[in-house]
């Protein structure tokens, strides 16, 4: 069922709409909880995205840099990640480990994520599994180095990709966000989630 680009195995559509609103539900729980946050980049600019996590570790920024941490700015422990959500880890990441780390990005009509490398994992043996809900967002696979040729893939409320080993080194971002293309959120933007081993 999933389509292999250079180590990106992308499963559209594997979640039904049924399926889809019940994780929004469960994310809403996990928000009220650990609240979205604007994080800062080093330049002391903060992301269009709007952040929080689940899980032992969360991903944080501030004018320390960018890191893991087991804790919210604001203090409080993360939420755990739902059982909904480390369901889908187990049916697609092919990983004996336990995901430690539920990543919630937020994106607004406006908002889109850099290229980037995904470097903070202690073991990039372990994959990242990345569900989309909401709006579509235009996702961008570069190379190992900044520049060259990229490939760009629109990724759909309910898909599902898992980035294996040979992906994990590779530069990635989303572009932009297509407003009013989903129903799933009533005041539009995307979810993107990704499921990590951090240790
Ligand atoms: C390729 N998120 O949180 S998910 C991120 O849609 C991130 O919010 C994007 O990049 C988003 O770091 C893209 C797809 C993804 C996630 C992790 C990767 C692609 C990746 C790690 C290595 C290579
Ligand atoms: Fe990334």
């Amino acid at each position: 069922k999933g389509q292999d680009l250079r180590g990106f195995v992308h499963y559209p559509g594997w979640l039904t709409a049924p399926e889809q609103a019940a994780l929004v539900a469960d994310l809403r729980a996990v928000v009220a909880q650990a609240p979205l946050f604007s994080p800062m980049t080093p330049y002391g600019r903060p992301m269009s995205v709007r952040m929080t996590s689940a899980g032992r570790f969360g991903w944080v920024s501030d004018r320390r840099g960018y890191r893991y941490s087991e804790t919210h700015p604001e203090g409080m422990a993360w939420p755990a990640i739902p059982q909904s959500v480390l369901d889908i880890w187990q049916a697609v990441a092919g990983s004996a480990r336990a995901p430690e780390c539920c990543l919630i990005n937020f994106y607004g009509e406006n908002a889109k994520m850099g290229m980037h490398q995904d470097r903070d994992e202690a073991d990039f043996a372990e994959p990242v599994v990345s569900i989309s809900l909401g709006d579509d967002g235009l996702f961008r696979i570069g190379n190992e180095t900044r520049g060259g040729r990229t490939q760009s893939l629109w990724l759909r409320s309910g898909d599902v990709m898992v980035m294996g080993g040979t992906a994990r080194p590779l530069y990635h971002g989303i572009d932009r966000i297509a407003p009013g293309t989903s129903p799933l959120l009533p005041q539009g933007g995307r979810i993107n989630l990704t499921l990590r081993v951090a240790t």
